[in-house]
This record gives structure tokens, C-alpha cells and sequence, in this order.
């Protein structure tokens, strides 16, 4: 215990090898790993966390990167997750995470974590979420949190932020149309990079006119925010202050008719239910074994037993057990 203090003690006084040490601990539920979360949660809720989504190879890394040189000059420390690199970019992109560390190594205001693979033990989106607890209570300003694509697990890890940021690129033909149900949905702010190319202002058209259609058929967003659109070059840092300008307006909105705390129930609501689906799960789990699970699915395929009774029985002897 006396180990476990010294390691929170150290985490909020933002060491970085403290934090490196408490992130691996819950990225591998080592012991201690619940306890350590325990610890820090109520030291955390100060931080600013910001979720950058796009297409693999869209420029996520390098705007993040900008950013974070932005929030440095205004003297604001930065915690920065790199969820999940696996597109055919990955060389590329952990070779980019690697060169970027250099780049910040003598900062010690930007911390860089990249995120195990999809399959990470507790699901990407949970441990994502443990790591930015870590960060947050390491004191952390602001954590920008770097993930690839729109499926489910990334609209869980934008969950975890106060303020999401969706990114796209022109030349991606349908792809606005393929991805518009999630972005719609989840952006506060949309980004469109790579803006030294052909066609930023029909992807802008496109986007105005999904903002436009989603009004007619009364699906705009409930909070009554209409998600700017700001173009960038990253790799030249053109846009980002206004970027950062979009992300101060978003906040302060927030901070009106406490529209942030509402924003934070919500998230919670959502990842209670999760934590405490995959709690049932490892319980049912641990209780019966993969095997088992596998016996009983077949007894239910031949119509040995129904669905309904067995998972009533299941969710009778967890919650005994
Ligand atoms: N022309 C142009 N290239 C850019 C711009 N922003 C980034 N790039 C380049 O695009 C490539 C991919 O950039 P990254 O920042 O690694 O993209 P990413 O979205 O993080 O990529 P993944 O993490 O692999 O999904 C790099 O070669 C960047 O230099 C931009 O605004 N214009
Ligand atoms: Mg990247």
C-alpha cells in the first residue's frame, strides 16, 4: 500500500517515469491496477480533454503535434494518447509518434503515450479512458486524445471527451457520405486538413449541406451548436490557431447554462453502463469459462435449451456470486 501511495504521490506531482510505470500497470491489469485507479479519480475532472478523429492518414498526429505546440506557448501542459496506429500507415505514423517524442523530449510539459492494438486487455475504449484518468490526475491541462477512423470504439473514446474534433481530407470521394451518420453525431468541430489540396471547399459544401439536411429532418444536435468547420494545413501549422479559437468558443458555450456538467452526466450514463456490462462479463466469465460458454451455445443451437432460462440462471448466480 505504502508502494502504491508513493506511486499516486508521484503521478500527481506529474512525474513522467511515475506515469509511464501507473499507465503500464492498468494497460496490463497488474496488480494494484483497480486500486491505482481508485486513488487518482478523485483527482481528476480538471483537464481538458479534446478527441481528434479522422481517416487514417488524414493528418491527425501532425495537427495534434501543432496543437500541442499552441497549448505549450500558452504555458499549458499537454498529455497526448495516440490510440490504435494500425492503418497501413503505422510505419509511418509510429515512426512520426517516435520523431515527435524527440522533438518534445526536452518538454516535459508534453507527455506522448500510444495506445496498445484493438484487443488490448479490458477493450481499447477502457483502457483509453483509464489512461487519460492517469493523465488527468498527473495535472495535465489539456489531453488530446488521437484515434483512427468512426466505429463504435471510437465514438466510446470520444465519449471520454469534453470537446471532439473530426478530421477529413479532400479526395475521399463518398467518404463523407459513408461515415456521415457517426460524424454528424459526434462532432463539435469539423476539420478539414490537408487544405493545400483540391476540393476543401466541397468537402466544406458537403458537410454544410449534411448540417443542413440533418436540421430538415430534426436531428440537429439537441444542444442547439451548429459544429464550425475550420480548414488546416498541419503540416504547416496554417489553421491552427483558429483551431484552437473554434476549440475556446466550443468551450465556453459549454461553460453556459451548465451545459458541461450536462455533457459529463451523459458520458458517465453511457460509460457506467459499459463498466458495468464488462463487469457482469468478467464475472459470467470467470465463473463459467470460455468452454463452457461454447457447450451451452451448442446445447442452445440443437434446441436442448432456450436462451431466455440460461441467461436467467447466469445473471441469477453472478449476482450470488
Ligand atoms: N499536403 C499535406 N500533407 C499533410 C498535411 N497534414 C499532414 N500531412 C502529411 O500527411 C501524412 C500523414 O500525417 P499524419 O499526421 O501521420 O496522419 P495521421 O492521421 O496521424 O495518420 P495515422 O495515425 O496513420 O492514421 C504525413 O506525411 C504528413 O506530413 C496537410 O495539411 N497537407
Ligand atoms: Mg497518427
Amino acid at each position: 500500500m505504502t508502494g502504491l501511495s508513493h506511486l499516486i504521490e508521484s503521478v500527481r506531482s506529474g512525474d513522467a517515469r511515475a506515469l509511464a510505470r501507473a499507465i503500464s500497470t492498468i494497460e496490463n491489469r497488474a496488480p494494484g491496477w483497480s486500486d491505482l485507479l481508485k486513488a487518482l479519480f478523485p483527482h481528476t475532472g480538471k483537464a481538458r480533454i479534446i478527441g481528434l478523429t479522422g481517416a487514417p492518414g488524414a493528418g491527425k498526429s501532425t495537427l495534434v503535434d501543432q496543437l500541442a505546440k499552441l497549448y505549450r506557448k500558452q504555458d499549458r501542459t499537454v498529455g497526448i494518447v495516440a490510440v490504435d496506429p494500425t492503418s497501413p500507415y503505422t510505419g509511418g505514423a509510429i515512426l512520426g509518434d517516435r520523431i515527435r517524442m524527440q522533438d518534445h523530449f526536452a518538454d516535459p510539459g508534453i507527455y506522448i503515450r500510444s495506445m496498445a492494438t484493438r484487443g488490448a486487455l479490458g477493450g481499447l475504449a477502457r483502457t483509453t479512458a483509464d489512461v487519460t484518468t492517469v493523465l488527468d490526475a498527473s495535472g495535465r491541462d489539456v489531453i488530446l486524445i488521437e484515434t483512427v477512423g468512426v466505429g463504435q470504439d471510437e465514438v466510446d473514446i470520444v465519449r471520454l471527451a469534453d470537446i471532439t474534433v473530426v478530421m477529413l481530407v479532400p479526395g475521399m470521394g463518398d467518404d463523407v457520405q459513408t461515415i456521415k451518420a457517426g460524424i454528424m453525431e459526434i462532432a463539435d468541430i469539423f476539420v478539414i486538413n490537408k487544405s493545400d489540396r483540391e476540393g476543401a471547399e466541397r468537402v466544406e459544401r458537403e458537410i454544410r449541406a449534411l448540417q443542413t439536411l440533418g436540421g430538415q429532418q430534426d436531428k440537429v444536435r439537441h444542444d442547439g451548436w451548429t459544429p464550425p468547420i475550420v480548414k488546416t494545413v498541419a503540416s504547416e501549422g496554417a489553421g491552427v490557431p483558429e483551431l484552437a479559437g473554434a476549440i475556446g468558443e466550443y468551450e465556453s458555450y459549454l461553460q453556459k447554462e451548465n451545459r458541461a456538467l450536462k455533457k459529463i452526466v451523459e458520458n458517465w450514463q453511457e460509460r457506467l453502463v459499459e463498466m458495468l456490462r464488462d463487469a457482469m462479463l468478467e464475472k459470467a466469465r470467470a465463473q463459467f469459462g470460455d468452454g463452457k460458454i461454447a457447450l451451452l451455445a451448442a446445447e442452445v443451437a440443437e434446441h436442448k435449451r432456450d436462451p431466455y432460462t440460461l441467461v436467467e440462471e447466469i445473471a441469477a448466480k453472478i449476482s450470488k456470486g
